[in-house]
């Protein structure tokens, strides 16, 4: 059964609401006298409905021009006379705690601080009372536990459809339970969430598979700085100190070649440089040695086709035994559908794994989880900085979901 709430200024007027969004099979269980008609204002009561899940079809939302900005404004006024109520009841009972220290036991502690865990939750909902009001484009009805996690992963940057899919799971599959309060609801979207992020972890070489990368991307996403975070991770950071080799396709520019040039110098590094695409099983096999080899390429504009389909020919020319694992490497700080467009692209190589750079310059990061979302392709590396070598995390689908309900906070990652 589908348990629903609906407010109105009387019992009858939200039932009327109730059974204009559900219909007439919806049974009433409970009403509730949220607040008392006084001076000025309307009394403000809460029903709570049941449905048959068979029989539940909500109705698609309209958009409510039809509520009069007077409406809104005193539905306002009452919301915050609610919290203001709320808050004044959580501060005499938080005074009457610091009372009570000294004598009472630990157990009624408890129980009052229980109590002022159970308001605080309630001022949530109240100030999410009305959010339904406020989301014209939504077509499912969600309580308005859902209010603060809808809210969150709106802002972080994810995408409309993504979203709505996420909220009907989570009423279809949530138990009852988690329902009761907004912490239960967010852990279980948390873990919801998670379970739709794919990450790579990182799989170590062996003697008979090397592991060769080759990372690509638009220009500036940092590149060339990833593969000198990641050589330095291979060869010193690790239990075993592996040997790396760096291949460099972007020989049209001096600089490019000298950036890497300088790491390989700095980290005794061998490195081959690939000016056509016949060279470059040449420079695979001369790094034959080595368990890893990281190959930097050019950076390409989304419109400059012609670049890409010089790392495509290089990879067409591969006939070593080696396989080559593309990563495509894109900036967190841009929005999804420039996300969407620049893998396109690139997905002409074949692309592997993703590698997200610039974490630290990026507030919303349901850009990245739309985009894995639909693309299935998983994450294997954040870069969180300029830093050389330590900016560089391995993918966890539980640090994108902290970042994007929680934000980006650099003490947490380790
Ligand atoms: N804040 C921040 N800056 C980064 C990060 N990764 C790289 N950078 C900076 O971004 C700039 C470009 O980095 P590169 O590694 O040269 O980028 P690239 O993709 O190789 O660029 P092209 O070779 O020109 O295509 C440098 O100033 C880096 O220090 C990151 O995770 N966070
Ligand atoms: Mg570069």
């Amino acid at each position: 059964m589908k348990i629903l709430t609906f407010s109105g200024a009387t019992p009858a007027e939200a039932l009327r609401r109730a059974q204009e969004d559900v219909g007439e099979e919806a049974m009433l269980i409970e009403t509730r006298e949220l607040q008392k008609k006084s001076l000025g204002k309307s009394a403000l009561y809460e029903i709570v409905v049941g449905i048959e899940e068979h029989l539940y079809k909500p109705k698609k939302r309209q958009h409510k021009k039809t509520e009069s900005h007077e409406s809104l404004k005193q539905q306002s006024s009452e919301v915050l006379f609610n919290i203001s109520e709320a808050a004044k009841q959580i501060s005499q009972i938080a005074e009457v705690t610091e009372v009570a220290k000294p004598h009472e036991s630990s157990h009624d502690i408890k129980l009052v601080k229980d109590e002022i865990a159970k308001l605080a939750d309630k001022v949530k909902l109240i100030q999410h009372m009305f959010w339904e009001e406020k989301s014209p484009h939504m077509e499912i009805a969600i309580p308005s536990e859902f209010a603060e996690i809808y809210k969150l992963s709106l802002q972080s940057g994810m995408k409309q459809e993504h979203l709505d899919e996420i909220m009907r799971l989570s009423l279809e599959h949530m138990p009852s339970k988690m329902r009761e309060n907004s912490h239960s609801v967010k852990r279980y979207f948390q873990t919801l969430l998670r379970k739709m992020v794919p990450v790579r972890l990182e799989s170590l070489p062996n003697s008979r598979s090397k592991k060769v990368m080759m990372l690509v991307g638009p220009t500036g996403v940092g590149k060339t700085t990833s593969i000198a975070k990641l050589a330095a991770r291979y060869s010193y950071l690790m239990e075993k100190n592996y040997e790396v080799g760096l291949v460099v396709l972007d020989t049209y520019r001096i600089g490019a070649v000298e950036q890497l040039m300088q790491y390989a110098r700095m980290m005794k590094l061998g490195i081959e440089t690939v000016v056509d695409p016949p060279e470059f099983a040449n420079a695979l096999e001369s790094l034959h040695y080595c368990d890893y080899i990281l190959i930097d390429t050019m950076g390409s504009s989304p419109y400059d086709k012609h670049k890409i389909e010089k790392i495509y020919e290089c990879l067409k020319a591969n006939d070593t035994p080696f396989t080559i694992d593309v990563i495509l490497v894109m900036p967190s700080s841009i929005k999804y559908e420039d996300m969407q467009a620049t893998y396109n692209n690139f997905a002409t190589l074949g692309v592997d794994t993703i590698m997200f750079t610039k974490l630290d310059e990026t507030r919303g990061f349901g850009n990245i989880f739309s985009l894995v979302y639909e693309t299935k392709k998983p994450i294997s590396y954040f870069s969180i900085g300029q830093e050389v070598p330590e900016d560089l995390v391995i993918a966890k689908s539980e640090m994108l979901v902290e970042c994007l309900l929680n934000g980006f906070d650099r003490s947490k990652l380790s």
